[in-house]
């Protein structure tokens, strides 16, 4: 039997600012769901949206937006079907909004300006209530345009957990840590190759073609489009070292919920010694759980994995980019009773590849449409920044026009080509998707709302119009969303 989830980490759960679960939450119907709650009853949780410093490691102070005022903000735990009312407090000079990720609720209360939800004026408020669901990791953050502001939206520390409480559970563990990994101090810069090795699939010759078209194209352009750089990396809020460790016991098993809440960037993380039991991704039970013995998470995914204790000592839980981890990226795992420098051991290479925590052999259902996106870059084409389009169209802010509409109750395919030598982990808003062909193979049963896109690959995922309202797709690095990278679907 699982033992009662805790947070080992104290100062992770610091609920300063945070308002418990008001007794009056009875009082509200999921009935009432699309019904503006009204002022004067008490919220369950208040969220205040603030500039304010954290502490990385000892003296490193950085400055940033955050929620209620601490890094990560606050957790919130929610209960799925049972309704909420958050306040939202913007006590910053810019209008912002607040973005339920992964959550299936309504446009108005979604958090993408994009849909249609109102902005949260600059020393403004805005009470919202909605009904939480799926069950699973999920998380909040900032959803406005940045652009070359790099203070501005997801760069900023505008973080926090959201964990909606499954009806069951994901398997029995002594004790629940949540990672949330995170990178600040960015700046622009024109460098920076990712390694594409570690993802599953082989580009389409065709696909680099495509790509070199638009290279010609742009030609004129004679340096790479800016990228974003950062100086230091966290979990949790710390650097490698500067937090307390993770405390376990030989024999332990603890349940790990990553959250990627980078700007733009892949993760990876590694313990030494120990393989990770991944069962679920983006909050949602795997079909087949599986051992690996590294993660990679795409900006914005999630993946929760169990880990047997059974290898004492006193290791880094670190990310594979040397550079990164020796800048902060990686916290400290201690069984009880060792003692020593912590110790770092690089795992053998592995290609992470979504089918294996799929349906073995499984064909995905039929579809009544297929949508077909190819993505291009026009390097540097904006001002130094690259341009991004989708099928030959860069989402504007100006005309927010919807791209697609969709039919309720109908399943989509969506295909797409990805004619970059970028990865793109591409987000659908308001509804979950199942993953359908990818890196060459077909697969089922995967649900997630951020996937990771190979450069100049192909892929599929499914999905039902089952939330009707503005949907916001995109690619969730904020650079790539913030030059084109959209798309909005209607329903009809
Ligand atoms: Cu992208």
């Amino acid at each position: 039997m699982p033992s009662k989830p805790s947070l080992p980490r104290r100062d992770f759960l610091k609920l300063s600012g945070l308002v418990g679960l008001a007794p009056s939450l009875g009082a509200f119907s999921p009935s009432n769901a699309q019904t503006p709650p009204a002022m004067g009853s008490k919220a369950d949780y208040t969220l205040r949206i603030a500039r304010g410093n954290i502490e990385l490691s000892p003296g490193h102070m950085v400055a940033t937006t955050l929620y209620n005022g601490q890094f990560p903000g606050p957790m919130v735990r929610l209960t799925e079907g049972r309704r909420v009312i958050v306040d939202v407090y913007n006590d910053t000079d810019i209008p912002e909004v607040a973005h339920w990720h992964g959550q299936m609720i309504p446009s108005e209360v979604d958090g993408a300006i994009e849909e249609g939800t109102p902005v949260i004026p600059p020393h403004g408020m805005r009470r919202i209530g909605f009904v939480p669901k799926p069950s699973g990791f999920r998380f909040l953050h900032t959803h406005v345009t940045a652009g070359s502001d790099l203070s501005r939206g997801t760069y900023s520390g505008q973080v926090a957990p959201v964990y909606i409480e499954p009806k069951s559970n994901l398997g029995a563990y002594d004790q629940e840590v949540f990672l949330i990994l995170k990178e600040f101090e960015p700046s622009l810069s024109h460098g920076g190759d990712m390694d594409m090795k570690f993802l599953a699939g082989e580009p389409s010759k065709e696909l680099k073609q495509l790509g070199k078209a638009a290279d010609d194209k742009n030609k004129q352009h004679k340096q790479k489009g800016f990228e974003v750089n950062y100086k230091s990396f966290c979990i949790n809020g710390k650097m490698l070292g500067a937090g307390d460790p993770i405390r376990v016991k030989a024999g332990e098993r603890v349940l790990f919920h990553v959250l990627n809440a980078s700007a733009g960037e892949i993760r990876s993380l590694a313990l030494p010694g120990h393989v990770f039991r991944v069962v679920a991704l983006d909050g949602n039970p795997v079909p087949t759980p599986a051992d690996v013995p590294v993660l990679w998470l795409g900006t914005a995914e999630r993946v929760s994995a169990i880990v047997e204790m059974q290898h004492p000592g006193v290791w880094v839980l670190g990310d594979l980019d040397d550079d990164d981890r020796k800048h902060g990226m990686g916290i400290i795992v201690e069984y009880a009773g060792q003692r020593g420098a912590p110790q770092w051991e690089k795992p053998k290479h592995f290609q992470w590849a979504y089918s294996v925590f799929g349906h073995s052999g499984g064909a995905p259902s039929a579809v009544d449409e297929t949508i077909e996106m190819l993505i291009v870059k026009n390097n540097a084409a904006l001002a130094g920044f690259n341009q991004w389009t989708l099928n030959g169209e860069a989402f504007s802010m100006a005309s927010m026009k919807p791209l697609y509409t969709v039919h309720q109750g109908r399943r989509y395919r969506l295909k797409f080509r990805n004619a970059s030598d970028d990865i793109h982990p591409l987000h659908l808003h308001r509804h979950s998707f199942e993953l359908t062909r990818i890196a060459g193979k077909p697969t089922s049963g995967v649900m997630k709302d951020v996937v990771m896109l190979g450069g100049f690959q192909e892929m599929e995922f499914d999905f039902v119009a089952n939330n009707p309202g503005l949907t916001l797709f995109h690619c969730h690095q904020q650079l790539h969303m913030d030059y084109g990278f959209m798309a909005l679907f209607k329903y009809a």
